[in-house]
């Protein structure tokens, strides 16, 4: 019974990296873990990929071939996919029980309203993959209040059509105060908290103020679903990761296993192993929020050491020592990582 991570998200919010840091994250704590990548367009693939659609099909043949812009060759791709479904069971056989992260494209109407990637899931569901979407939106959406209200629809959407345990998630929590000040704390945006002071600002600005309207019934809807909630992620944070993946191993069910014989105790282990709460999102408010008076003195300290950027890190910028990301130079070892998530 393999289980894995559908990761989903608009374009650019940090899908692949995600891929890449969760890979290498489960691998220290000694998961098997295997990347699918399952974009046509993933020209640039920086972790060890088990299975490439490219070897199927791609968005650039696709889009030569019918004449289709890259939204329709996607449709297509995504289409094919289906029809060919034979093709992607064969090639996870090998694969046996190993953790796979799906790596899919940023289109979001593949996971609003078009039923081939839900029929595909159902397929593999029906061979007893077990599987939880992972749908990242980047944080920078929390500083404008129509943004994050069609994020807010997108989520909401997407846990609807695809109907697997679903986590939601703020990526990029690292750079949200780059785009702007937040209205409300951190907290507001990963609760959902009461919608009218939202509508408030939105009812505010020139624009919105013509559709009050409209900003009214969208609130009430998504508070009448009340199911939309947000973890965050800071992909080179190690803390960050390992209780992000804690909530998905709870959503999918990993924490209890395959339940093969003599696995029984895993149960009690799971159960035991304790605290399952999600980084408390004030602490991230306040590393990532109210830090300015440190951040000067962080960037000098990592200039004197010369430790900015790097090769090994997952992404291309600052380390930040006041947190114990994985570090600009350095992956994840098994010493690097809190136990209590195996
Ligand atoms: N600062 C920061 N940057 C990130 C983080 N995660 C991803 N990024 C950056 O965001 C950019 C986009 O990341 P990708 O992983 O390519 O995003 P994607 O969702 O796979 O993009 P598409 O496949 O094109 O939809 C890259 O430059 C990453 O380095 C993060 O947690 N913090
Ligand atoms: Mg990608």
């Amino acid at each position: 019974m393999p289980f894995g991570q559908l990761v989903v998200g608009p374009p650019g919010s940090g899908k692949t990296t995600y891929c890449w840091g969760a890979y290498q994250f489960l691998t220290a704590i000694g998961r098997k873990v295997s990347i699918v990548n399952i974009d046509p367009a993933n020209d640039h693939i920086p972790y060890p990929c088990a299975v490439n659609i490219a070897d199927l099909i791609t968005l650039d043949d696709v889009m030569d071939e019918f004449g289709l812009g890259p939204n329709g060759g996607m449709m297509y791709c995504m289409e094919y996919l289906e029809k060919n479904l034979d093709w992607l069971i064969e090639k996870l056989k090998p694969l046996k029980d190993d953790y796979i992260l799906f790596d899919f494209p940023g289109q979001v109407e593949l996971f609003t309203h078009h039923n081939s990637v839900k029929n595909i899931l159902e397929q593999l569901q029906k061979i007893n993959y077990r599987l939880v979407t992972v749908h990242l939106v980047d944080a920078h959406y929390c500083t404008d209040p129509a943004k994050f209200i069609s994020v807010l629809l997108l989520s909401l959407k997407t846990m609807l059509q695809l109907e697997l345990p679903h986590v939601n998630v703020l990526s990029k929590v690292d750079l949200i105060e780059t785009y702007g000040k937040l209205n409300f704390s951190l907290e507001y945006y990963t609760e959902v908290m009461d919608l009218s002071y939202l509508l408030e600002s939105l009812n505010a600005d020139a624009f919105g103020k013509k559709y009050q309207s409209l900003n009214k019934a969208l609130c009430e809807l998504i508070e009448d679903f009340s199911l939309v909630g947000f973890y965050t992620l800071c992909v080179e944070e190690k803390d960050s990761m390992a209780k992000l993946q804690q909530v998905i191993d709870k959503a999918g069910g990993f924490v209890f296993g395959a339940l093969t014989e003599g696995n029984e105790s895993i149960m009690l282990t799971a159960m035991k192993s304790g605290n399952w709460q999600h980084e408390d999102v004030r602490d991230v408010q306040e590393k990532w929020i109210d830090n300015d008076n440190n951040a000067d003195e962080d960037t000098e300290n990592e200039a004197l050491q010369g430790n900015i950027g790097g090769m090994g890190g997952i992404i291309n910028r600052a380390v930040d020592k006041r947190s114990n990301r994985f570090g600009a130079s350095k992956e994840f070892t098994e010493n690097d990582v809190p136990r209590r998530i195996m």
